[in-house]
């Protein structure tokens, strides 16, 4: 009895080290790290910034490698739309005599015209049905990067019950930062889906820096094997 009772601690030692070298191999077989993050249904909202023809190579505006966002961004949405978040879209929409176009003072050469071809999504981009698309700039006298500024967006997101934000698109310096750092300043737990943005960085180091200022700010990074 009493070498039972010795014998009894080790023998259930052995066999939570069994336990844990076949699970740690089951793991490593099964790819690596644990999710970190599930994605609920009402709480969550994926934002997809500006994802538009002009912003893509051949465009007006061309982000370098700015499709590659595409397919990823197709695979964001499949998962938030199996578990019931809200999808929105924003997208450049501005009048053809825009403040932020070279001819009228502005940054750009004209791009996202209202109601041109350049101004769609691009095409292969797979948007449900129900997508909340958010238009912005749309007063030829304002610059708007934010899909937060001069929209309705904040409103509908807290309608909805939204808490956290998870926002991709382009362009990671301009409209993506300026997205991600307005939900941040209402309050919404926001994480950038790093894999799915990609920048001009005009000035090289413009990306880095920028994604630099949202994590300072609060943001978290995310890709797509961290939500599973
Ligand atoms: C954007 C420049 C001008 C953007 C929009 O979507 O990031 N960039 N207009
Ligand atoms: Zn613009």
């Amino acid at each position: 009895m009493s070498l039972l009772k010795a014998v009894h601690p080790l023998v259930n030692n052995e066999i939570s080290i069994l336990i844990n070298f076949f699970s740690s191999i089951l793991f490593l077989a099964l790819g690596g790290l644990p999710l970190k993050y599930r994605i609920e249904g009402k709480e969550d909202a994926l934002i997809i910034v500006d994802v538009q023809v002009d912003f893509c190579p051949g465009g007006a505006l061309p982000v370098p490698r700015g499709d590659e966002v595409v397919p990823v961004l197709n695979e964001y949405i499949r998962r938030f739309r199996a578990a019931g978040a809200l999808i929105v879209a924003t997208r450049d929409w501005h009048p053809p005599n825009h403040v932020s176009f070279k001819n009228y003072g502005g940054l750009w050469p004209p791009h996202c015209v209202q109601g041109t071809e350049g101004a769609k999504f691009h095409p292969d981009l797979n948007l449900p049905d129900d997508v909340i698309v958010v238009s912005k700039a749309t007063d030829p006298s304002r610059e708007a990067y934010s899909g937060f500024e001069g929209t309705d967006l904040e409103e509908r997101l807290r309608r909805a019950g939204v808490r956290r934000v998870f926002v991709g698109g382009l362009a990671t310096e301009y409209c993506v930062k300026s997205t991600v750092l307005d939900a941040l300043r209402y309050g919404f737990e926001t994480f950038l889906l790093e894999d799915a943005v990609r920048g001009i960085d005009a000035t090289p180091g413009d990306v880095e820096k920028a994604i630099k200022e949202m994590l300072e700010r609060g943001a978290k990074k995310l890709r797509l094997q961290d939500i599973g």
